[in-house]
Order: C-alpha cells, then sequence, then structure tokens
C-alpha cells in the first residue's frame, strides 16, 4: 500500500460515504478497499494483487494505468482545466465527435456528450421524442424497453430498465413506458455457446405492443444488444434484426444501449458492427475513455440531428445538455483511449480471444449448481442455482472467495459476470476460469 492511501485509511471514518449500489454496513464491517492498480491487476489495501476479471466495472477496456492516457490527461489538466459546455467550446471535444463517428457508417454521424450511460440514456429518450415533436407527431411519447434491462439509473433509464429493485422504490416513473419480454430461457438456450438459436420471435412483442398503445404514441424502443447487468442475456439469433424491421414498419426509433458493448467488448467496434443490425442511436460510456475520466454520449443519425437544425439559427436547438458536457478531461482521455485501442489492435485482440474465452467459460459446466453459461466476445456469465431460502448468497460467496484468492468478478442475483480488459492474456483467462472453478466448488 502506498503511504497516501494508508494514512487515508487509517485517517478515516467509513461511515459517512453512503457507498451506491452497496450493503453499506456489510462492506464496512469489512473493507474491500483498492488503492492502485496497473494493467490487469489492482493491488488491494492489505497489499494483495487481484487480478480484474470485471474491468473494473466493465469500463477500463484497455486495462489499468496506460500511460499515455494519463499523460494526455495530466497534460490536459495543467494546459485548461474546464471550458464551458455551453455556447462555448474547446479543441478537444470536437476532435473526439469526429473521431468517434469517422467511420462508423450508416448516417451515424453526430455526437452529444454526457458524463454517465445513465444520462447518455435520458439524453437519447430526450431527443427521441423531442425528434418526433419536431416532425408533427408530438404524440410519440411512449418509451419501451425490455424486462431484466439495463440503463443505468435516470428517470428515464429506471422508467425503461427492466430490473424491479432499481424501480420498485421510485414511485411511478415516466408515464407511458412499457416493456418487451426479456429473452433469458434455461429450457430451451441453457449452455449454449454464443447466440442462442432459440428466441428470435420474441421480437414480435414489439408488434404486440404497437397493437396495445398504437405506433403513432410510441417514440423509442431501447435495448441493450447484450444485457449484461442482468446477468448475460446474449440475443437470440435474428432477435435484433427483427426488432429493427419492425421499428421501421411503425416509424419507431431504435436505440441499442452501447455503454457495455462498444468499444471492444464483442471484439468489434461497436455491438452493430458485430450483429449487422444498426440503431438510429447509441448510447456510449465506460470504455469511451478506459473509465479514467467519467464521459458517456449518445451517437445518432445525421437524419435526427438535422431535424433540430431546421428552425432559427440563432435559437438554441436542443434544450438540454451538462455543466461538464464534453469536459476538456474525458476528451482528452477519450482521444488517447481511442489511439490506444488502435495502436494495439485491442478490438481485434478481443476477438481472437473470444473462442478461447468460451472455452473457459464453458468449462464451469458440470461443476455443482451451475446451471448455465452464457457468453460472446469477452463476456461470461454463470448462473449458479440460488440456496433454498437464500438468492444471492451462494453468487455472494463465490465473490468474496475469489476475492480472498486474488481475483475480481461481478455478481447480480446468483448469476456471475466476467468482462475482463481487452489486454486479457491466455494465462489470466486460466486463472479467471480456474479460481472460478475452485470457488464455486467450495460454495457447493
Ligand atoms: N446502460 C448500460 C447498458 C449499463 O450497463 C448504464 C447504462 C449506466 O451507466 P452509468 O455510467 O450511469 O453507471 C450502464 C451501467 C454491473 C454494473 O455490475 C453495470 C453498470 C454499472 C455498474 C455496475 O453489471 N452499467
Amino acid at each position: 500500500m502506498t503511504t497516501t492511501a494508508a494514512t487515508r485509511l487509517t485517517a478515516n471514518n467509513l461511515d459517512p460515504f453512503w457507498m451506491p449500489f452497496t450493503a453499506n454496513r456489510q462492506f464496512k464491517a469489512n473493507p474491500r478497499l483498492l488503492v492502485s492498480a496497473q494493467g490487469m491487476h489492482y493491488t488491494s489495501h492489505d497489499g494483495r494483487k487481484i487480478l480484474d476479471g470485471t474491468a473494473g466495472l466493465w469500463c477500463v477496456n484497455a486495462g489499468h494505468g496506460r500511460k499515455k492516457i494519463v499523460e494526455a490527461v495530466q497534460a490536459q489538466v495543467a494546459e485548461m482545466d474546464y471550458a464551458p459546455a455551453f455556447q462555448m467550446g474547446h479543441p478537444a471535444v470536437f476532435e473526439l465527435a469526429a473521431r468517434l463517428t469517422a467511420n462508423l457508417g450508416h448516417d451515424l454521424d453526430n455526437v452529444f456528450f454526457t458524463n454517465s450511460g445513465s444520462e447518455a440514456v435520458d439524453s437519447a429518450l430526450k431527443i427521441a421524442i423531442a425528434y418526433h415533436r419536431l416532425r408533427g407527431e408530438g404524440a410519440r411519447t411512449r418509451l419501451i424497453g425490455r424486462e431484466r434491462g439495463y440503463h443505468g439509473v435516470g428517470f428515464g433509464g429506471i422508467s425503461v430498465g427492466g430490473i424491479s429493485n432499481n424501480r420498485k422504490f421510485f414511485g411511478n416513473l415516466l408515464p407511458g413506458s412499457d416493456h418487451l419480454a426479456h429473452t433469458h430461457n434455461l429450457e430451451k438456450n441453457a449452455f449454449t455457446r454464443g447466440e442462442p438459436e432459440w428466441g428470435a420471435e420474441l421480437a414480435d412483442g414489439l408488434e404486440d405492443l404497437v397493437a396495445l398503445h398504437d405506433a403513432s404514441t410510441i417514440a423509442a424502443v431501447i435495448v441493450e444488444p447484450v444485457a449484461c447487468s442482468t446477468g448475460v442475456l446474449v440475443p437470440p439469433k435474428g432477435y435484433l434484426k427483427r426488432l429493427r424491421e419492425i421499428c421501421d414498419k411503425h416509424g419507431i426509433l431504435l436505440i441499442f444501449d452501447e455503454v457495455i458493448t462498444g468499444f471492444g467488448r464483442l471484439g468489434t467496434p461497436f455491438s452493430p458492427d458485430y450483429f449487422d443490425v444498426w440503431p438510429d442511436m447509441m448510447t456510449i460510456a465506460k470504455g469511451l475513455t478506459n473509465g479514467t475520466v467519467p464521459m458517456g454520449g449518445v451517437i445518432l443519425r445525421k437524419e435526427i440531428f438535422q431535424a433540430f437544425m431546421e428552425g432559427p439559427d440563432n435559437v438554441v436547438d436542443l434544450f438540454h445538455g451538462y455543466t461538464y458536457s464534453g469536459h476538456p478531461l474525458a476528451c482528452a482521455a477519450g482521444l488517447a483511449t481511442l489511439d490506444v485501442y488502435k495502436e494495439e489492435g485491442l478490438f481485434e485482440r478481443a476477438a481472437g480471444l473470444a473462442d478461447y474465452w468460451a472455452d473457459g467459460a464453458h468449462s464451469l459446466r458440470g461443476l455443482p449448481n451451475v446451471i448455465d453459461v452464457r457468453n460472446l466476445g469477452l463476456i461470461a456469465g454463470i448462473e449458479m442455482t440460488p440456496r433454498a431460502g437464500k438468492p444471492t448468497a451462494r453468487a455472494f460467496e463465490i465473490f468474496l472467495g475469489c476475492y480472498e484468492n486474488g481475483l475480481l468478478v461481478r455478481t447480480t442475483g446468483d448469476i456471475v459476470a466476467l468482462s475482463p480488459p481487452l489486454i486479457v492474456e491466455k494465462s489470466h483467462i486460466d486463472e479467471i476460469f480456474g479460481t472460478l472453478g475452485e470457488m464455486i466448488k467450495k460454495a457447493a
């Protein structure tokens, strides 16, 4: 542990900080603090090396402590700490938007910046509603998400989101939001490698929602191409294509939440490159800056952007934005991150490792209580049977066991989720599934 970290820890009272999405009392009784990070590893406060099986929270795709990114942020903060985001600009934000859209194609030509995935989602939903209104279809205000979806924690995001605990405490949410059925089906799809064969027809649920609400009231459909937070649900073959067709048929915008699936997680820049299905808007965050500085954004089709450019040119075209939209430090981190991805061919690297990763994940089949293994790109989900009367306890014990044995994994319910940095080596993959397998056996 560094002196700073040690001093901070002993001097600290852990009570005042209300930790997000955490069992605060349990954590503070036995804290797990990370004090430094390099490459594939964290160092814990008790001086142990922890292999990062989750790229932080699905965000550190290029690995930790990348010199180029660190130096870019250092240089930027020394040169200009902040520039106002409204009615003013700075060079790096234009450069980042241009770089992000340069080779995307499919008319995905414009970017709106935010500071997180949650803000990206709420921005995309607001843009969708405003876009229809500008085109004289102001009744299109309804937003459709999917059961088990995670779109961050803004009121928009939890309204279209489909994780009950994230919704039920917070009142009525956005009126008029509705949900497609989720695609989880163990009977039909358990232990599928990659995309399941069964389930494309679940997309037809959108036709049912159109029949119920009428297309003229629906602004947009938002889905995670691979639903990650809920425990890694890979879309059935043909499902996304069918969603796209139904949206087109009814004039509904299709939004892909690329917060996790963007920036190489599937071995391609974005998930549309993988599935060859293109949305009208993509929300991004996390890997955009390698998790170094908070940043999110919405990449959208030129036609949507253009609809906002029709009014008088001295009037604000979108009454929405954040103090820190396109913050200089985030832009510096983003530009350097894109350089690292490109120079090191990290997306191709992820694609090259995907089979080895799948082999490792599926080697857990047959261990006690493992009822499904799911994978795509460098993502894996391992679903366990819950302990009788104690849901989540088994997975949490596995999480703690892994941490004590030098491996960071994520759990949701009784599912273990994995998403290593794209710089992962085969030996790390062996270690991840080796340690996890041992802990699964111990938690039997
Ligand atoms: N959309 C998706 C698809 C996400 O996965 C968000 C939006 C929200 O992003 P922000 O930056 O506002 O957190 C996310 C975030 C987990 C986990 O353990 C997943 C997320 C965040 C924290 C934990 O699965 N995803």
